[in-house]
């Protein structure tokens, strides 16, 4: 049987594959298990996570086929299944991108929104479905929406449920970019490279602080931003960064 996560490791770099491509990789409890079973695996080996989907698509959301889910009270779903994987991957300590090869719908769209770097193909879109069977948006949709794309958009994108093509999530400020599909393989690698390669403490440092940075004000945040940069500051990897600066060397990161 073939699995319908799959994990492969290279060079410090997981890829997690949602794998179910006959239907869109629609979202089932076990894919859940896996994807938070993944997240877990890779923080002992992997130095960056990549999320992305088998097939045309990165995923249609949740599975409304399944008949298990089905009996299942939504918030229930939500709050035992969902939550944890989307805080799994915004409190893991790797960096975390959503190679979203195609459409995200539904609950996909917000797990993708929730990974730190969000690179999509051009001809991929986001869909927050949900309006059209009924829902509101899930999976922290109502909490990155907002925070992505201004107030306006966000309720537009709820409550008209329209496809919001790649490249304007990107000029929106959604994503971080829209490459052409072509150069799609090519820019997930190099960016899955660039991240294994940078300072490791600092990258967890950096997406805890800014993330926290929603529920402070400025003096908090600057007491918070300044201790994780004493940490930073007395960690290898500062010297090493540094060391390297001054010999025109890149660096080595990833020290103890
Ligand atoms: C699917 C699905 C799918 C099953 C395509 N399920 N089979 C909800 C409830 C519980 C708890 C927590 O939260 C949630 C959150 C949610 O995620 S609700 C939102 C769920 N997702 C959607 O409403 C999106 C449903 N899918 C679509 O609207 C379309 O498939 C999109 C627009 C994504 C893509 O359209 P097309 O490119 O035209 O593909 P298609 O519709 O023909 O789909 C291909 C196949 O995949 C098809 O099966 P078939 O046997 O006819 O080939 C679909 O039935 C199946 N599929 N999404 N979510």
């Amino acid at each position: 049987m073939t699995a319908i996560v799959t994990y492969a490791l290279a060079d410090g770099i997981a890829t997690v594959t949602l794998n179910r491509p006959e239907v869109l990789n629609a979202l089932t409890a076990e894919m859940r298990r896996g994807l938070r079973d993944a997240l877990a695996r890779a923080k002992d080996e992997a130095r960056v996570i990549v999320l992305t989907g088998a097939g045309r698509a990165f995923s249609s959301g949740q599975d409304l086929a399944d008949r298990a889910d089905a009996a299942t009270d939504l918030e229930t779903s939500l709050t035992e299944e969902y939550h944890p994987l989307i805080e799994a991957i915004a409190e893991h300590p790797l960096p975390v991108i959503a190679a979203v090869n195609g459409p995200a719908a539904g609950a996909a769209a917000n797990i993708a929104l929730a990974c730190d770097l969000v690179i999509a193909a051009e001809s991929a879109y986001f869909l927050q479905a949900f309006a059209r069977i009924g829902l509101i948006p899930d999976a922290g949709g109502t909490y990155w929406l907002p925070h992505a794309m201004g107030l306006a958009k966000a309720l537009g994108a709820a409550l008209l449920a329209e496809r919001i093509p790649a490249r304007q999530a990107a000029d929106w400020g959604m994503i971080w970019e829209a490459v052409p599909d072509a150069d799609f393989p090519a820019t997930v690698a190099r960016r899955a490279r660039q991240l294994a390669d940078g300072p490791p403490l600092a990258q967890a440092l950096m997406k805890r602080v800014i993330r926290s940075s929603f529920d402070h004000t400025l003096p908090v945040q600057l007491q918070h931003e300044a201790a994780a940069q004493g940490e930073a500051g007395r960690a290898p990897d500062f010297r090493e960064g540094v060391a390297a600066f001054l010999e025109k060397r890149p660096p080595r990161f990833g020290g103890a």
